[in-house]
């Protein structure tokens, strides 16, 4: 079995792409445009009979005409985890997240549709909104979609997109929505990795606003072991949420990470709040585990938070040279 794998020399791509190298004998080509969001290194040292890195845009026609056309219709796939990922980026300049969600994910659709190519499209729960702090219910596959980010809005058309090119063109593509990942390899501009480098810069924690606002977090490994199973036994033209059980305030988080870094867990600061900031993202996992079986392997946060502050402070060297700008762009807006 051959993948292609859009985005992966990002976060989430590239740990799918060690997933696979680990866990299966299939080969992979990973098509990236290499922004400030990806890691080269995080590729180097795999087996080049296992893995090529492509570098280039998926917005490129001919360049994702020709790769998608290497693949058979029989077997392999595209696996569509390339785009803009940062809510706060897109607050400060949508474009790009307008042109790599939708034109890129497109031109992927058009591809695969030329040459009967299997797709799964990697997306998010923030398609769906937020739900109020004390709502009994979570997200569900039939919750109606109400984006509120140039972020989500963007990843919530390329969704439609995909539904749209299934029932129109046959076009044999699953959907998965997964809920806030953490581990190795994330960018420290997202919240976690933030904080435990600031720590370890002497820096730090900066919580937005009252720190109320829940996420539900899933470590990076459980979100490849889903995707893996969906494009294995996923039904064409389903969704599947995923998630593993981890609702936390963020003030807790904070409060927890300077707990694990030998810190008061009171000593962190309020920062201005993110404009239209989302309360509350909560999954609800029953239809991957009941119909395809899939389970996570990280049921404790903690542990999995230990490992990831392990791992932070023994990648100093990767990390190190992207924080200067990072807390730069964030002390511009007071945050
Ligand atoms: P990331 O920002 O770490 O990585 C994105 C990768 O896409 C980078 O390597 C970047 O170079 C590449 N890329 C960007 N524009 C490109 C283009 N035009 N052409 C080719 N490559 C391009 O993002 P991530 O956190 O790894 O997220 C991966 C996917 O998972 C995204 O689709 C995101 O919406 C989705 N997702 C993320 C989370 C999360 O918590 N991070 C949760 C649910 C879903
Ligand atoms: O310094 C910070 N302080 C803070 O309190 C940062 C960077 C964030 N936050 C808050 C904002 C959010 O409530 O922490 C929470 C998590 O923030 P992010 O890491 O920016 O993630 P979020 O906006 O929830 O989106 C993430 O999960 C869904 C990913 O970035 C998306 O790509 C994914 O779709």
């Amino acid at each position: 079995m051959r993948l292609l794998v859009t985005g992966g020399a990002g976060f989430i791509g590239s740990n799918f792409v060690h997933f696979l190298l680990e866990h299966t004998d299939v080969r992979v080509a990973v098509l990236d445009k290499l922004t400030y969001a990806a890691s080269r290194e995080a590729l180097e040292g795999l087996p080049c009979d296992r893995v090529e890195l492509v570098v280039g845009d998926v917005t490129d026609v001919e360049l994702v005409d020709r790769l998608v056309g290497r693949l058979t219709d029989d077997g392999d796939a595209v696996v569509h985890f390339a785009a803009e990922s940062h809510n706060d980026n897109s607050l400060r300049d949508p474009s790009p997240f307008v042109h790599t969600n939708i034109v890129g994910t497109f031109t992927l659709l058009e591809a695969v549709r030329r040459h009967g190519v299997r797709l799964h499209h990697v997306s998010t729960d923030e398609v769906y909104g937020d739900l109020e702090l004390d709502d009994p219910e979570r997200f569900t596959e039939s919750t109606a979609y109400a984006p509120s980010s140039p972020y989500s809005a963007s990843k919530a058309g390329a969704d439609h997109l995909v539904r749209a090119w299934v029932r129109s063109f046959g076009v044999r593509a699953t959907l998965s929505n997964c809920s806030n990942n953490y581990g190795p390899w994330q960018h420290v501009e997202k919240f976690i990795p933030r904080q435990i480098t600031n720590l370890l810069d002497g820096g730090r924690v900066r919580l937005y606003g009252s720190g109320a606002n829940v996420r539900d977090w899933i470590h990076v490994d459980d979100h490849s072991s889903a995707v893996w199973t969906i494009l294995n036994h996923g039904r064409v033209g389903e969704t599947y949420l995923v998630g593993a059980d981890g609702e936390k305030a963020n003030l807790e988080v904070v409060r927890l990470i300077l707990e694990l870094m030998d810190r008061n867990p009171d000593d962190f600061d309020h920062v201005t709040d993110r404009p239209g900031h989302d309360l509350r993202y909560a999954i609800d996992p029953t239809k991957l585990r009941t119909e395809l079986g899939w389970e996570p392997r990280f049921t404790s946060f903690e542990e999995g938070l230990v490992r990831t502050i392990d791992w932070y402070a023994a990648h100093r060297d990767w990390w190190g040279p992207k924080k200067a700008a990072v807390e730069a762009g964030y002390a511009a807006k007071g945050q």
